[in-house]
């Protein structure tokens, strides 16, 4: 049996409890859940990993990835959500926003902070997917935290590292979060990579959607290559604004984010063509250490996504990423088929555990 890297695990991951999803004005049911980490759990164990606790981390790195003040939002508004009296008066217990302060609804006018805690809440969250309830803040704080604790076992001397963590973070950009992630753990990790001397690092982000917030971070950054694979944003798909072929950065950054937005329906071939292509430019970018935002939600019957990547696809990806040879972290993001989110993750993890 192929050995897998050290996998980094805390149980407060499992404390972020969204159970449902407004989508189009209607709540459905989640698809972020608890249980995805547990499933995951279950199949490193059974795979012979080892498992290392996290440890815990102060607030430094992720300030470099995000603004201080959505950072307070997260941290303070389910308790305020609670104090609001929103489940007695209306029956909903979680933080939904349902205004947001778009640049077309301001209009160049001065933006002043609300009073009302349901509008606070659509300053930071940009759609109505990403509930916030009262464990979110310490679930998400804890991938940060086991995030961390990876690159730190990297740095010491393992070749790669698995931060098993949930909610996500590809989705949350600087001051917003959505696309059922909070805390952007792939960014944090870059940052901690750079802040231990990496003078550059690659982030390739296998997930079946554009990590836009990954994106959005490092658009102007030189230092931090950002490359994905994902189902065409043009064709329909989340993140629908953004994820486009001809996105390439600004600034500092121009030519250092690279998309290969792919057909609905497309399968291993045209996949692995894809990440083919992603790896190689990652690997020209000059960088030192490598971050995998590590989706498997492009698996065949995956709810979230058209794309067709079998178990043998992720094999073939994870030898791909591997034969970087860069020290790596994975950090787990999407993958919502339970039935193949473990044996999915083991197979790109089992090419870095020789
Ligand atoms: C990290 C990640 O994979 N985020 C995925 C976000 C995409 N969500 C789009 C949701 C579109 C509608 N989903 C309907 C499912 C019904 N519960
Ligand atoms: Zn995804």
């Amino acid at each position: 049996m192929a050995s897998l890297p050290p996998v980094v695990w805390s149980d407060d991951v499992l404390r972020h409890e969204p159970r449902t999803e407004v989508w189009v004005g209607v709540p459905t049911p989640g698809t972020e859940v608890p249980d995805r980490a547990r499933v995951l759990l279950e199949a490193v164990t059974a795979a012979g990993a080892r498992v290392v606790p996290s440890s815990t981390y102060d607030d430094e790195m992720l300030r470099r990835v995000h603004d201080p003040a959505m950072l307070d939002h997260l941290r303070t508004v389910a308790d305020d959500w609670a104090a609001g009296e929103y489940e007695s008066l209306v029956g909903q217990d979680r933080v939904v926003p349902y205004v947001f302060p778009t640049p077309g609804m301001l209009d160049g006018l001065p933006f002043t902070p609300p009073a009302a805690t349901h509008a606070r809440a659509g300053v930071w969250c940009y759609d109505t997917m990403t509930l916030v309830g009262p464990g979110t803040w310490t679930a998400a704080r804890a991938a940060v935290d086991v995030t961390l604790t990876a690159v730190d076992l990297v740095v010491g001397g393992s070749p790669s590292a698995y931060a098993l963590v949930r909610p996500p973070g590809h989705h949350a950009t600087r001051r917003a979060f959505g696309g059922s992630c909070y805390l952007n753990n792939a960014a944090v990790a870059a940052e901690a990579w750079r802040g231990h001397g990496a003078a550059r690092v690659a982030v390739v982000d296998i997930d079946a959607h554009h990590g836009n917030g990954t994106q959005a971070v490092f658009w102007e950054r030189g230092d931090v290559f950002y490359g994905s694979l994902h189902v065409d944003p043009g064709a329909g798909w989340f993140p629908h604004f953004v994820g486009h072929a001809g996105e390439r950065g600004a600034g500092a950054g121009d030519g250092a984010t690279y998309n290969r937005p792919l057909a609905p329906g497309t399968g291993d071939d045209g996949w692995l063509a894809a990440l083919a292509d992603v790896a190689e430019r990652a690997g020209a970018s000059g960088a030192e250490a490598l971050v995998v935002s590590l989706g498997v939600d492009a698996a065949g019957a995956d709810p979230e996504s058209p794309l067709e990547v079998s178990t043998e696809g992720f094999r073939a990806a994870g030898e791909v990423l591997a034969g970087l040879g860069l020290p790596t972290v994975l950090v787990h993001e999407g993958g919502y088929d339970l039935g193949r989110l473990g044996r999915d993750t083991v197979a790109v993890l089992s090419a870095f555990g020789r």
